[in-house]
C-alpha cells in the first residue's frame, strides 16, 4: 500500500552541525511538500514516549538521551508514495551503509546520531504526525 504522507525529524546532530537548510533543500528537491513543521526540543520523557517501540532494545537509553540533547525540526511531508520514497531519500539507518547521495550518507556520522528520522510505515507516519501536530498546524 502507498501513502501520500510521512513524518520526519531533523535530529539534534543535524541541527547542531548547521544542516537544517541543506537537508530541507534536499527534501524539497525530491518533491516533498511540507504540510506541518516545528522547531522544538524533546524532553527525555517525550523522547522516551516517541521511541517506546524500542523500549526493550539495548540502545534505547542512549537514543532517548541523544534525542533530547538539543533542538530538532519535526515535519509532516507529502508526496506520492511518501513513506517509501522518503526512506530511499534518507538511506540506511547506519550512515556507513547509506547509499551515496542520501541524506544520511551526506550528513550523518554514526548509527545513533544519524541526522534524520523517517517513518517506516503508513500507520506509524500517522501516529508520529499526530504525536507532534494538531489539525490547526497542518497546511
Ligand atoms: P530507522 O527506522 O532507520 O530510523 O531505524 P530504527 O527504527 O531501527 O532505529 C531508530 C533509531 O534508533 C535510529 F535512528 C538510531 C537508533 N539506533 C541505534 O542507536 N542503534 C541501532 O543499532 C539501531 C538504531
Amino acid at each position: 500500500m502507498t501513502t501520500n504522507r510521512t513524518f520526519t525529524m531533523l535530529k539534534p546532530d543535524a541541527v547542531q552541525n548547521g544542516h537544517i537548510g541543506a537537508i530541507l533543500a534536499q527534501i524539497n528537491k525530491a518533491g516533498f511538500k511540507i504540510i506541518a513543521m516545528k522547531y522544538t526540543r524533546l524532553s527525555a520523557e517525550t523522547a522516551g514516549e516517541f521511541y517506546a517501540v524500542h523500549k526493550e532494545r539495548p540502545f534505547y537509553k542512549d537514543l532517548v538521551s541523544f534525542m533530547s540533547s538539543g533542538p530538532i525540526v519535526a515535519a509532516i511531508l507529502e508526496k506520492d508514495n511518501a513513506v517509501d520514497d522518503f526512506r530511499k531519500l534518507i538511506g540506511a539507518t547506519d550512515p556507513s551503509k547509506a547509499e551515496a547521495g542520501t541524506i544520511r550518507n551526506l550528513f550523518a556520522k554514526s548509527i545513533d546520531a544519524n541526522a534524520v528520522h523517517g517513518s517506516d510505515s503508513d500507520e506509524n507516519a500517522g501516529i508520529e504526525g499526530n504525536f507532534f501536530f494538531s489539525g490547526l498546524e497542518r497546511f
